[in-house]
Protein backbone atom coordinates (compact mmCIF):
# COMPACT_ATOMS: atom_id res chain seq x y z
CA UNK A 1 0.00 0.00 0.00
CA UNK A 2 2.43 2.87 0.75
CA UNK A 3 4.84 1.70 -2.02
CA UNK A 4 1.39 2.47 -4.51
CA UNK A 5 1.66 5.71 -2.32
CA UNK A 6 4.85 6.43 -3.25
CA UNK A 7 4.63 5.67 -6.66
CA UNK A 8 1.75 7.81 -7.46
CA UNK A 9 3.57 10.84 -5.55
CA UNK A 10 6.23 10.56 -7.75
CA UNK A 11 4.35 10.15 -10.65
CA UNK A 12 2.91 13.73 -9.60
CA UNK A 13 5.89 15.11 -9.08
CA UNK A 14 6.68 14.44 -12.49
CA UNK A 15 3.61 15.35 -13.92
CA UNK A 16 3.99 18.80 -12.14
CA UNK A 17 7.54 19.44 -12.87
CA UNK A 18 7.37 18.47 -16.66
CA UNK A 19 4.54 20.95 -16.83
CA UNK A 20 6.57 23.84 -15.00
CA UNK A 21 9.17 23.60 -17.76
CA UNK A 22 6.66 23.10 -20.55
CA UNK A 23 5.33 26.80 -19.43
CA UNK A 24 8.62 28.26 -18.63
CA UNK A 25 9.78 27.14 -21.93
CA UNK A 26 6.67 28.66 -23.47
CA UNK A 27 7.16 32.04 -21.58
CA UNK A 28 10.69 32.52 -22.72
CA UNK A 29 9.77 31.59 -26.77
CA UNK A 30 6.67 34.38 -26.60
CA UNK A 31 8.65 36.98 -25.22
CA UNK A 32 11.85 36.62 -27.56
CA UNK A 33 9.42 36.38 -30.37
CA UNK A 34 7.76 39.10 -29.21
CA UNK A 35 10.48 41.38 -28.86
CA UNK A 36 12.44 40.24 -31.98
CA UNK A 37 9.36 41.19 -34.54
CA UNK A 38 8.43 44.26 -32.69
CA UNK A 39 11.33 46.36 -33.06
CA UNK A 40 11.52 48.32 -36.14
CA UNK A 41 14.61 49.01 -38.39
CA UNK A 42 16.67 52.07 -37.38
CA UNK A 43 17.22 53.76 -41.25
CA UNK A 44 20.67 55.07 -40.97
CA UNK A 45 19.77 56.67 -44.63
CA UNK A 46 16.86 58.73 -43.67
CA UNK A 47 18.38 60.05 -40.42
CA UNK A 48 21.03 60.82 -42.35
CA UNK A 49 19.03 62.86 -45.10
CA UNK A 50 17.54 64.69 -42.00
CA UNK A 51 20.64 65.89 -41.06
CA UNK A 52 21.91 67.34 -44.55
CA UNK A 53 18.75 69.44 -44.78
CA UNK A 54 19.57 71.03 -41.38
CA UNK A 55 22.82 72.05 -42.37
CA UNK A 56 21.45 73.00 -45.86
CA UNK A 57 20.26 76.14 -44.01
CA UNK A 58 23.20 77.39 -43.11
CA UNK A 59 24.82 77.65 -39.03
CA UNK A 60 21.39 77.63 -37.17
CA UNK A 61 22.68 80.18 -34.98
CA UNK A 62 20.64 82.00 -32.77
CA UNK A 63 19.13 85.42 -33.93
CA UNK A 64 20.04 84.96 -37.34
CA UNK A 65 18.27 83.77 -40.90
CA UNK A 66 19.36 79.91 -40.97
CA UNK A 67 18.21 79.63 -37.62
CA UNK A 68 14.99 80.88 -37.55
CA UNK A 69 14.09 78.99 -41.10
CA UNK A 70 15.52 75.53 -39.78
CA UNK A 71 13.50 75.54 -36.85
CA UNK A 72 10.22 76.25 -38.82
CA UNK A 73 11.46 72.97 -40.73
CA UNK A 74 12.00 71.24 -37.08
CA UNK A 75 8.79 71.79 -36.60
CA UNK A 76 6.93 71.54 -39.80
CA UNK A 77 8.97 67.98 -40.38
CA UNK A 78 7.83 66.45 -36.28
CA UNK A 79 3.98 67.34 -37.10
CA UNK A 80 3.75 65.41 -39.79
CA UNK A 81 4.74 62.63 -37.19
CA UNK A 82 2.67 63.90 -34.71
CA UNK A 83 -0.37 66.08 -33.72
CA UNK A 84 1.13 67.20 -30.44
CA UNK A 85 4.14 69.74 -31.34
CA UNK A 86 4.64 72.62 -29.15
CA UNK A 87 6.96 75.34 -29.10
CA UNK A 88 8.61 76.82 -26.31
CA UNK A 89 9.79 81.23 -26.91
CA UNK A 90 11.89 82.34 -24.34
CA UNK A 91 14.97 84.67 -24.68
CA UNK A 92 18.12 84.24 -22.82
CA UNK A 93 21.10 87.32 -22.21
CA UNK A 94 24.41 85.57 -23.42
CA UNK A 95 27.99 86.06 -22.22
CA UNK A 96 28.81 88.57 -24.80
CA UNK A 97 25.52 90.91 -23.66
CA UNK A 98 23.17 89.90 -26.61
CA UNK A 99 19.46 88.98 -26.60
CA UNK A 100 19.35 85.45 -28.24
CA UNK A 101 15.72 84.59 -29.33
CA UNK A 102 15.28 81.41 -28.58
CA UNK A 103 12.69 77.84 -29.24
CA UNK A 104 12.35 75.15 -27.61
CA UNK A 105 10.65 72.33 -29.79
CA UNK A 106 8.30 69.61 -27.99
CA UNK A 107 6.91 66.70 -29.92
CA UNK A 108 4.84 63.94 -27.89
CA UNK A 109 4.07 60.36 -28.80
CA UNK A 110 1.06 59.01 -27.19
CA UNK A 111 0.63 62.62 -25.23
CA UNK A 112 -1.93 60.93 -22.73
CA UNK A 113 0.56 58.09 -21.65
CA UNK A 114 1.24 58.00 -18.20
CA UNK A 115 4.79 56.48 -18.51
CA UNK A 116 7.07 58.62 -20.30
CA UNK A 117 10.54 58.93 -21.55
CA UNK A 118 12.16 61.64 -22.73
CA UNK A 119 14.43 61.85 -26.03
CA UNK A 120 16.56 64.73 -26.34
CA UNK A 121 19.35 67.12 -28.66
CA UNK A 122 20.17 70.70 -28.74
CA UNK A 123 19.11 72.03 -32.17
CA UNK A 124 21.31 74.99 -32.22
CA UNK A 125 24.99 75.44 -34.15
CA UNK A 126 28.14 77.25 -32.27
CA UNK A 127 29.06 80.78 -33.43
CA UNK A 128 32.60 80.00 -33.06
CA UNK A 129 35.06 77.96 -34.52
CA UNK A 130 36.99 78.32 -31.63
CA UNK A 131 38.86 74.94 -32.09
CA UNK A 132 39.85 75.44 -35.60
CA UNK A 133 43.09 77.22 -36.53
CA UNK A 134 41.56 79.77 -38.39
CA UNK A 135 38.55 81.19 -39.12
CA UNK A 136 37.73 80.70 -35.65
CA UNK A 137 35.32 83.63 -35.54
CA UNK A 138 32.70 82.24 -38.14
CA UNK A 139 30.03 79.76 -37.55
CA UNK A 140 30.17 76.16 -37.63
CA UNK A 141 27.74 73.83 -39.67
CA UNK A 142 27.26 71.13 -36.73
CA UNK A 143 26.22 68.54 -38.61
CA UNK A 144 27.35 66.23 -35.37
CA UNK A 145 27.00 68.66 -32.59
CA UNK A 146 23.95 69.23 -33.17
CA UNK A 147 22.20 68.29 -36.20
CA UNK A 148 23.04 64.76 -35.81
CA UNK A 149 21.09 64.04 -32.53
CA UNK A 150 17.83 65.63 -34.15
CA UNK A 151 18.61 63.70 -37.11
CA UNK A 152 18.39 60.57 -34.99
CA UNK A 153 15.32 62.04 -33.30
CA UNK A 154 13.27 63.09 -36.14
CA UNK A 155 13.78 59.67 -38.02
CA UNK A 156 12.80 58.28 -34.72
CA UNK A 157 9.32 60.01 -34.64
CA UNK A 158 8.67 58.74 -38.31
CA UNK A 159 8.92 55.22 -37.19
CA UNK A 160 7.16 55.37 -33.68
CA UNK A 161 4.25 56.99 -35.51
CA UNK A 162 4.03 54.27 -37.84
CA UNK A 163 3.65 51.60 -35.59
CA UNK A 164 -0.02 51.76 -33.62
CA UNK A 165 1.16 48.73 -31.68
CA UNK A 166 4.12 51.12 -29.87
CA UNK A 167 2.10 52.18 -26.21
CA UNK A 168 4.32 54.03 -24.06
CA UNK A 169 4.70 58.15 -24.24
CA UNK A 170 7.72 59.53 -25.48
CA UNK A 171 8.60 63.33 -25.69
CA UNK A 172 11.34 64.45 -28.34
CA UNK A 173 12.68 67.83 -26.55
CA UNK A 174 14.85 69.80 -29.01
CA UNK A 175 16.88 71.98 -27.14
CA UNK A 176 18.13 75.47 -28.47
CA UNK A 177 20.90 77.72 -27.22
CA UNK A 178 23.08 74.59 -25.82
CA UNK A 179 26.14 76.03 -28.08
CA UNK A 180 26.52 79.80 -27.03
CA UNK A 181 28.56 79.10 -23.98
CA UNK A 182 31.62 81.43 -23.49
CA UNK A 183 34.63 80.72 -25.36
CA UNK A 184 38.41 80.74 -23.58
CA UNK A 185 39.71 84.87 -23.83
CA UNK A 186 36.60 86.06 -24.58
CA UNK A 187 37.52 89.03 -23.63
CA UNK A 188 33.78 89.54 -21.11
CA UNK A 189 33.47 88.56 -17.87
CA UNK A 190 33.08 84.92 -16.73
CA UNK A 191 29.96 84.06 -17.09
CA UNK A 192 28.27 81.08 -15.28
CA UNK A 193 26.16 78.74 -17.05
CA UNK A 194 26.69 80.23 -20.22
CA UNK A 195 26.05 76.91 -22.20
CA UNK A 196 22.74 75.06 -22.40
CA UNK A 197 19.97 77.96 -22.19
CA UNK A 198 17.49 75.24 -23.56
CA UNK A 199 17.58 72.82 -21.02
CA UNK A 200 17.72 75.60 -18.31
CA UNK A 201 14.93 77.26 -19.36
CA UNK A 202 12.55 74.16 -20.01
CA UNK A 203 13.93 72.60 -16.52
CA UNK A 204 12.51 75.44 -14.90
CA UNK A 205 9.44 75.63 -16.87
CA UNK A 206 8.30 72.19 -17.88
CA UNK A 207 6.37 72.15 -21.35
CA UNK A 208 3.20 70.66 -19.58
CA UNK A 209 1.74 71.05 -15.82
CA UNK A 210 3.02 68.56 -13.30
CA UNK A 211 4.95 66.80 -16.44
CA UNK A 212 7.47 63.88 -15.32
CA UNK A 213 9.54 61.48 -16.88
CA UNK A 214 10.47 57.91 -15.71
CA UNK A 215 14.15 58.90 -17.62
CA UNK A 216 15.47 61.03 -20.61
CA UNK A 217 18.29 60.60 -22.86
CA UNK A 218 20.03 63.24 -24.57
CA UNK A 219 21.91 62.75 -27.77
CA UNK A 220 24.64 64.81 -28.51
CA UNK A 221 27.43 64.44 -31.57
CA UNK A 222 26.16 60.74 -32.11
CA UNK A 223 27.53 60.99 -35.83
CA UNK A 224 31.21 61.33 -36.34
CA UNK A 225 33.17 58.70 -37.87
CA UNK A 226 34.27 55.78 -35.98
CA UNK A 227 32.76 57.56 -33.13
CA UNK A 228 32.85 56.02 -29.49
CA UNK A 229 30.53 56.44 -26.67
CA UNK A 230 31.63 56.26 -23.10
CA UNK A 231 29.64 56.52 -19.91
CA UNK A 232 30.48 60.21 -18.44
CA UNK A 233 30.10 60.93 -14.68
CA UNK A 234 27.66 63.08 -14.95
CA UNK A 235 25.00 60.50 -15.83
CA UNK A 236 26.57 57.92 -13.70
CA UNK A 237 26.39 59.63 -11.24
CA UNK A 238 22.51 61.62 -11.84
CA UNK A 239 21.29 58.02 -13.70
CA UNK A 240 23.28 54.95 -13.01
CA UNK A 241 20.80 52.73 -13.56
CA UNK A 242 19.57 54.10 -17.13
CA UNK A 243 23.09 54.60 -18.26
CA UNK A 244 23.80 50.65 -17.44
CA UNK A 245 20.65 49.65 -19.60
CA UNK A 246 21.28 51.67 -22.54
CA UNK A 247 25.10 50.12 -22.20
CA UNK A 248 23.65 47.15 -21.90
CA UNK A 249 21.03 47.00 -24.92
CA UNK A 250 24.01 48.51 -27.10
CA UNK A 251 26.13 45.40 -26.79
CA UNK A 252 23.73 43.10 -26.77
CA UNK A 253 22.30 44.20 -30.19
CA UNK A 254 26.07 44.07 -31.50
CA UNK A 255 27.22 47.27 -30.88
CA UNK A 256 29.76 47.02 -27.74
CA UNK A 257 32.64 48.19 -29.67
CA UNK A 258 31.32 51.71 -30.24
CA UNK A 259 29.15 52.01 -26.48
CA UNK A 260 32.58 51.57 -24.05
CA UNK A 261 31.78 50.43 -20.59
CA UNK A 262 33.98 53.00 -18.99
CA UNK A 263 32.59 55.60 -16.56
CA UNK A 264 34.32 58.80 -17.66
CA UNK A 265 34.85 62.58 -16.96
CA UNK A 266 31.87 64.61 -15.88
CA UNK A 267 30.36 66.61 -18.62
CA UNK A 268 28.31 69.97 -18.58
CA UNK A 269 25.62 69.63 -21.27
CA UNK A 270 21.73 69.82 -21.47
CA UNK A 271 21.54 66.39 -18.84
CA UNK A 272 22.99 68.27 -16.48
CA UNK A 273 20.42 70.86 -15.76
CA UNK A 274 17.60 68.30 -16.57
CA UNK A 275 19.11 66.19 -13.70
CA UNK A 276 20.01 69.16 -11.03
CA UNK A 277 16.55 71.58 -11.78
CA UNK A 278 13.91 69.34 -13.44
CA UNK A 279 15.01 65.99 -10.92
CA UNK A 280 14.86 63.69 -14.31
CA UNK A 281 17.51 61.27 -14.18
CA UNK A 282 18.86 61.90 -18.43
CA UNK A 283 21.68 60.07 -19.44
CA UNK A 284 24.09 61.73 -21.83
CA UNK A 285 25.13 59.62 -25.07
CA UNK A 286 27.71 61.94 -26.80
CA UNK A 287 31.12 61.17 -28.08
CA UNK A 288 34.32 60.06 -26.34
CA UNK A 289 37.70 60.46 -27.69
CA UNK A 290 39.84 59.89 -25.32
CA UNK A 291 43.44 60.69 -27.41
CA UNK A 292 42.32 64.26 -28.10
CA UNK A 293 42.70 65.69 -24.36
CA UNK A 294 39.51 67.44 -24.97
CA UNK A 295 37.48 65.06 -24.28
CA UNK A 296 34.72 64.89 -27.80
CA UNK A 297 35.96 64.90 -31.28
CA UNK A 298 39.18 66.20 -33.28
CA UNK A 299 36.30 67.75 -35.17
CA UNK A 300 34.52 69.05 -32.16
CA UNK A 301 34.09 73.17 -32.83
CA UNK A 302 35.79 72.83 -36.00
CA UNK A 303 34.80 73.59 -39.56
CA UNK A 304 35.53 70.05 -40.09
CA UNK A 305 32.25 69.62 -38.30
CA UNK A 306 30.39 69.67 -41.60
CA UNK A 307 28.13 66.75 -43.74
CA UNK A 308 31.57 65.27 -44.68
CA UNK A 309 32.25 63.75 -41.25
CA UNK A 310 28.62 62.04 -40.41
CA UNK A 311 29.26 58.27 -40.87
CA UNK A 312 25.60 56.23 -41.67
CA UNK A 313 26.75 53.41 -39.01
CA UNK A 314 27.42 55.55 -36.20
CA UNK A 315 23.71 56.79 -36.57
CA UNK A 316 22.33 53.07 -36.86
CA UNK A 317 24.42 52.15 -33.52
CA UNK A 318 22.71 54.87 -31.79
CA UNK A 319 19.40 54.67 -33.32
CA UNK A 320 19.53 51.26 -33.33
CA UNK A 321 20.09 50.91 -29.57
CA UNK A 322 17.36 53.97 -28.81
CA UNK A 323 14.66 51.81 -30.40
CA UNK A 324 15.73 48.52 -28.92
CA UNK A 325 15.66 50.36 -25.22
CA UNK A 326 12.08 52.03 -25.64
CA UNK A 327 11.01 48.52 -26.90
CA UNK A 328 12.16 47.00 -24.06
CA UNK A 329 10.47 49.23 -21.84
C1 LIG B 1 31.27 72.03 -22.30
O1 LIG B 1 32.11 72.23 -23.12
C2 LIG B 1 31.22 72.75 -21.00
N1 LIG B 1 30.33 71.14 -22.50
C3 LIG B 1 30.16 70.48 -23.74
C4 LIG B 1 28.77 70.62 -24.17
C5 LIG B 1 28.68 70.67 -25.63
C6 LIG B 1 29.12 71.66 -26.44
N2 LIG B 1 28.15 69.79 -26.39
C7 LIG B 1 28.21 70.19 -27.61
N3 LIG B 1 28.80 71.34 -27.67
ZN1 LIG C 1 29.17 72.35 -29.24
Amino acid sequence: MSRLLLLIFCFGIMLISCDEKSAKNQVKENSIQVVSRKVPDFNADSAYNFISKQTEFGPRVPNTKPHIQCGEYLSTTLKRYSKSVLDQNFTSKAFDGKILKLRNIISSVNPTASKRIIIASHWDARPFADNDKGNTNSPIDGANDGASGVGVILELSRLLQADTSFKIGVDFILFDGEDYGQPENSGFPEMKDSWCFGSQYWSKNKHAVNYNAYFGILLDMVGGKNARFAMDGTSAYFAPEVQKKIWQTASTAGYGSQFVSQITDEIIDDHYYVNRDAKIPMVDIIEWEPSDGSYFSPTWHTHNDNIQNIDKQTLKAVGQTLLNVLYNE
